[in-house]
Formats: C-alpha cells, sequence, structure tokens
C-alpha cells in the first residue's frame, strides 16, 4: 500500500471515534482488510463491521465469518439497497454515542463496491441537518447528524484494490466482463465459487434447470442451454462466462436463491 494511502487512512481514524468497516457479505472474508482493522484497534476505537448486500445471501453462508468478527467488534447483517437492516445499525451506533456521552463521529470505510457510498445514503436518507465543518476539521469534509449523539463523516474512506488477481476483481465487481481477458477462466472459477455455495443459484439466475457439479461441465450445459455456441455445435464458454460474470456482478445470481 502507498504511504499516501495510509496517510489519509491515519487522518479517517483520527478523526472518527468509531469506524464501519464494510463488507460484501458473499465474501466477507475477501473484503476485510485486516491492516485498517488493527489500526483502528491501535488507535483506540471502536470498530463495527457492517456485512452489507445480505440480500444476496444469507446468515448461513456467512456463519464462520461472523463468528470470527464477533470477537473484534458488533457486526449488522444488512442490505442499504433494500433499506433492511439500517433500524439496527442506528442502534448499535446511538448505544455507542450514549456509553460515550459524547457525540461521536463515525467513518465508513471498505473497499470500492462494497456499498459504502449506498450506506451513508441509506443511513442519512432521514437526517436533514449537514454540520459545517468545524476549525480542525478537514476541509471538503462534512459532518451529517444522524442524532443527537452521533455524526457521520460523509465522505467515505476507500481501500484501494491492490490485488492483481482478476478473480477477485471480478467477484467483487471492480472489473466488468467486457474488460475481463479471460473470461472463460474466471467464469470457470465463479462456477466453482457459486456451486459451493448454493448448486442451485446459476441454474436459477438463468432461469434453466442445470444437473452438472463440474464446474466445466456446469458452463458447458449452461451455454448448451442458453444457446451460445460456436461451429460444430460446441459451447461458446467464452460468451457465456462473460454473461456468467455480468449475470453475477448484476445480483442476478443469488447465493441465498
Ligand atoms: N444487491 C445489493 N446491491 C447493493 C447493495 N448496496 C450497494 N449495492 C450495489 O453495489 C454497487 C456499489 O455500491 P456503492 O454504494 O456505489 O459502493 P461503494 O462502496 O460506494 O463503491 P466505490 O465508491 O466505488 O468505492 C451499486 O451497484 C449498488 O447499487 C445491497 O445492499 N444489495
Ligand atoms: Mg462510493
Amino acid at each position: 500500500m502507498t504511504k499516501s494511502f495510509w496517510a489519509s487512512f491515519h487522518e479517517v481514524v483520527e478523526e472518527a471515534d468509531l469506524v464501519i468497516e464494510v463488507l460484501d457479505a458473499r465474501f466477507p472474508e475477501l473484503t476485510r482488510n485486516t491492516s485498517i482493522e488493527n489500526l483502528v484497534k491501535a488507535n483506540n476505537k471502536v470498530l463495527v463491521f457492517v456485512i452489507n448486500k445480505s440480500d444476496l445471501t444469507n446468515l448461513e453462508i456467512v456463519k464462520t465469518a461472523k463468528r470470527e468478527l464477533d470477537t473484534l467488534g458488533s457486526v449488522v447483517f444488512l442490505s442499504a439497497q433494500k433499506r433492511k437492516g439500517i433500524a439496527r445499525l442506528h442502534k448499535v451506533l446511538r448505544s455507542f454515542g450514549e456509553q460515550a456521552k459524547k457525540e461521536i463521529r463515525v467513518a465508513v470505510v471498505g473497499y470500492p463496491n462494497v456499498g459504502k457510498s449506498s450506506l451513508i445514503n441509506a443511513l442519512t436518507v432521514r437526517a436533514s441537518a449537514r454540520v459545517s465543518p468545524k476549525s480542525g476539521y478537514t476541509r471538503g469534509k462534512q459532518l451529517i447528524r444522524l442524532n443527537d449523539h452521533v455524526l457521520l463523516i460523509d465522505s467515505p474512506g476507500i481501500i484501494p484494490f491492490y490485488e492483481k488477481d482478476e478473480f477477485l476483481l471480478a467477484l467483487i465487481g471492480a472489473k466488468s466482463a467486457e474488460n475481463i481477458s479471460d473470461a472463460e477462466g474466471i467464469a470457470l472459477k465463479l462456477v466453482q465459487f457459486i456451486l459451493a455455495r448454493n448448486p442451485k443459484a446459476i441454474g436459477k439466475g438463468f432461469g434453466v434447470t442445470l444437473t452438472k457439479t463440474e464446474p466445466i461441465d456446469c458452463l458447458e450445459e449452461l451455454a448448451r442451454a442458453k444457446k451460445k455456441l460456436i461451429k460444430h455445435n460446441e459451447p461458446d464458454l467464452d460468451a457465456i462466462g462473460k454473461q456468467l460474470i455480468t449475470k453475477w456482478q448484476n445480483g442476478e445470481i443469488r447465493l441465498n436463491s
């Protein structure tokens, strides 16, 4: 990670009393950043995990991750898009504010595309007052009052994604299908990832019935079912692969379907 990235994160963590780390519910382990978590802890700030996009998976699937997160901070399972679980998060924040007996400042951090902005919007939808920056407060940033005790820093801290692994980029939606060089290879890994969590999810996402359990067989079966064929009636794995990646990224293939 670059120095400037760390400098800006130190700033965020210093300004906040409580830091929300947003994770993607479909793969909370992969969207955690332990360096940030350690920084929060080292500064004696409170850590809250928001497992977002819960509409795309269920608690059963994230059970193992949640058990570990529970030891590090509060965990709230929610969907910013469907506005589910927002009240619970408000409650967690309010109770920290009350315990602290002072106004607390809350920062939202996380990898690209995990839903930081959606979360801030969902949290502030009923908050009307934008608090003008106080002296000493970083210029350009604003505080939004959530309640008597809680102020939210309105710009999220984006953790840069240095990982070069195309699969991870595809998985978290940081790289779209048309920009992926090896759509077939990535799609195969994605099929494996999804099959291990919900064998029916791909068929349901495409509106077809699939019977194969090996990734390559499954992708071929899907290509045939969707009539993605090249010459000699061979399955077009690149074309179906791209379609699969796009559907996954659009949330049309759900682990809880
Ligand atoms: N299904 C689902 N999609 C969500 C949810 N929250 C956010 N999204 C979608 O995820 C995508 C990214 O959401 P953003 O809120 O822009 O994510 P972000 O973390 O601010 O992204 P960056 O600003 O790029 O770092 C958008 O297409 C959202 O509609 C959710 O709870 N469920
Ligand atoms: Mg954003």
